[in-house]
């Protein structure tokens, strides 16, 4: 696969799209293009992190009672302003804000929604690991002068279009607005993503497993079960290997790819918080909509993540997924269908 050799940029990519669905006014592609603006500048400032004032944390903590760190507060102050600039946002939530983020006095506002995560993985950063900016789009539902939290408490599956950059040995963006999934790499040379990976299909069953094995002692005896039998050699199946980033963007990136299964389950690290760690709204729907998308399936374990009926902007929930056999396998397991 060789970015430059095909030559189609992301802009390009979005266009056709535009083009290709009736009635299109050109908002979405203008807001998709403030994303990829957003994605580049915020690029330019991972790539150099160790070399400017812009490691470490801001001595905050946010409305998840984590650290903030300043690269954090960066991306999240600029895909504000990018988001906004675009014209066609209604209205705007972060993982960052407590609350959904008013709109600048005196900007145009359009349609849409969008939530996002502005740097997933910041655990990460001042280890130089991957890290990433993920993103849900939805359509407003609300009809009067104000949005609502219905604009922002609708199920997965009403996304319009949903995506992730990933800052790692490269930067890609990948992307669906529900006609398959693309992935996009930035060319340095020429600051422009380009088409590195057209219709990126999940493979239907891998090899690799993907959980925080660290927190074993905190899984149920179901997915004990499950995690055991993907250890054991059979003969119908090789010993899973175990990969484990600890940023979310980049472990569903290689899942996407290679296949296999990502888990971040329920657990009773924090009885008071036995639902895991990811959040629904703009981690596992808009990961959710893209391996769907792909072909893979995406679970809470009890259930498909895009028929989640949200209820609070903040939501955790816990999160299976990767290959379909995999997935269905797993579920099989932690329903406690199969226990061998
Ligand atoms: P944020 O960094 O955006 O808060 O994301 C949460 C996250 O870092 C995910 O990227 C990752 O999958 C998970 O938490 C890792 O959690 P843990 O350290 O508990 O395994």
């Amino acid at each position: 696969m060789n970015p430059s050799g095909t030559g189609i940029t992301i802009t390009n990519h979005i266009l056709e799209q535009q083009y290709a669905s009736a009635g299109a006014t050109g908002a979405f592609t203008h807001l998709l293009n403030e994303i990829v603006m957003a994605a580049k500048i915020i690029n330019s400032e991972t790539t150099k992190a160790g070399l400017v004032d812009i490691l470490g944390s801001t001595g905050r903590r946010n409305v998840q009672g984590e650290t903030v760190k300043k690269l954090d507060e960066f991306a999240h102050g600029l895909m504000v302003d990018r988001l906004y600039r675009s014209g066609h946002v209604a209205m705007l939530a972060s993982e960052e804000d407590a609350d959904p983020i008013d709109p600048p006095r005196d900007t145009k506002v359009g349609e849409y929604i969008v939530m996002f995560d502005p740097l997933d993985g910041s655990s990460n950063i001042d280890a130089n690991v991957s890290i990433g900016t993920i993103f849900s789009i939805l359509k407003r539902v609300s009809t009067g002068p104000e949005c609502t939290m219905a604009d922002f408490l609708q199920p997965g599956f009403k996304q319009v279009a949903a995506g992730y950059v990933l800052y790692g040995s490269s930067t890609m963006l990948v992307y669906s607005t529900g006609n398959g999934v693309s992935g996009f790499t930035l060319d340095p040379s020429v600051g422009e993503f380009l088409l590195s990976h057209p219709n990126i299909t999940v493979p239907q069953r891998g090899k690799i497993v993907s959980a925080n094995m660290g927190y074993w002692d905190y899984w149920d005896d179901n997915l004990k079960n499950y995690l055991r039998y993907l250890r054991a050699k059979t003969d119908t199946k090789p010993v899973y290997s175990l990969r484990y980033i600890g940023s979310m963007v980049a472990d569903i990136h290689r899942t996407l790819l290679y296949g296999g299964i990502f888990l971040y389950p329920n657990d009773t690290k924090d009885p008071k918080k036995p639902w895991g760690k990811l959040r629904l709204l703009y981690e596992c729907n808009p990961m959710g909509y893209l391996i769907e998308q792909a072909g893979g399936l995406a679970d809470t374990g009890k259930g498909r993540v895009l028929e989640v009926e949200p209820t609070e902007l903040h939501q955790r929930v816990p999160f299976i997924a990767g290959s379909r056999e995999d997935v269905e396998e797993a579920i099989a397991f932690i329903s406690g269908q199969r226990c061998e």
